[in-house]
């Protein structure tokens, strides 16, 4: 068997990231993380802006109900536009995970000071970005945000192209595009 350096390297994984109102509201805030996002090798597959209805929020947060900031969850995450991203990397939902931080803003300015919520967030609920916690949930997340886009198609027909690098950035859509398609 031939091993060429893309059979050794690893599948890429996808996550949902999203950025929250309290960072979106801000456009150098909103610029620096996506810039942050490209920084640390991440691939974005899909890029797009948006508002959510209560609705949302709450259907979103459905497994948080009953919790005491529930509603002031619900309320602050309808209430201006976010921008969400389907993101690619080896080992994605980890790697985005660590970047954001801890949930609570003040445990990670204190454990991990250089963490996006560390430097930017405000509070425990406008904590400036979301990130999936397993592959399930990047699955459901993607799917809530992105109802459009087929994980298992563009893992069979785009992965190979982004995992050997033959991609490219397209500053106009934001997002990384294969060359085959530019
Ligand atoms: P994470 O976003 O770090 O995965 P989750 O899933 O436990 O954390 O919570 C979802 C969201 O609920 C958080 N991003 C935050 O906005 C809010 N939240 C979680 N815990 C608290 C808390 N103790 N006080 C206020 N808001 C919270």
């Amino acid at each position: 068997m031939l091993l060429t350096a893309r059979s050794l390297s690893k599948v890429l994984q996808l996550t949902l990231a999203v950025i929250k109102p309290d960072a979106v509201a801000h456009p150098v805030m909103l610029e620096t993380l996506h810039q942050t996002i490209l920084d640390n090798n991440f691939a974005i597959v899909r890029c797009k802006d948006l508002v959510w209805t209560r609705q949302d929020s709450q259907r979103f947060y459905a497994e948080h109900s009953g919790r005491f900031f529930y509603q002031r969850l619900v309320e602050f995450m309808s209430s201006g536009p976010m921008r969400a991203y389907v993101l690619a990397r080896e080992d994605a939902i980890c790697h985005w995970r660590e970047l954001m931080g801890p949930t609570k803003v003040f445990r990670a300015r204190y454990t991990s000071p250089a963490s996006i919520r560390a430097q930017f967030g405000l509070t425990d609920t406008r904590n400036t970005t979301h990130g999936s916690d397993s592959a399930e949930s990047a699955q459901r997340e993607i799917r809530f945000f992105f109802p459009d886009f087929c994980a298992e198609e563009w893992m069979d027909k785009e992965e190979p192209a982004f995992r050997s690098g033959q991609i490219h950035y397209d500053h106009q859509k934001q997002i990384h595009v294969p060359l085959t398609q530019s």
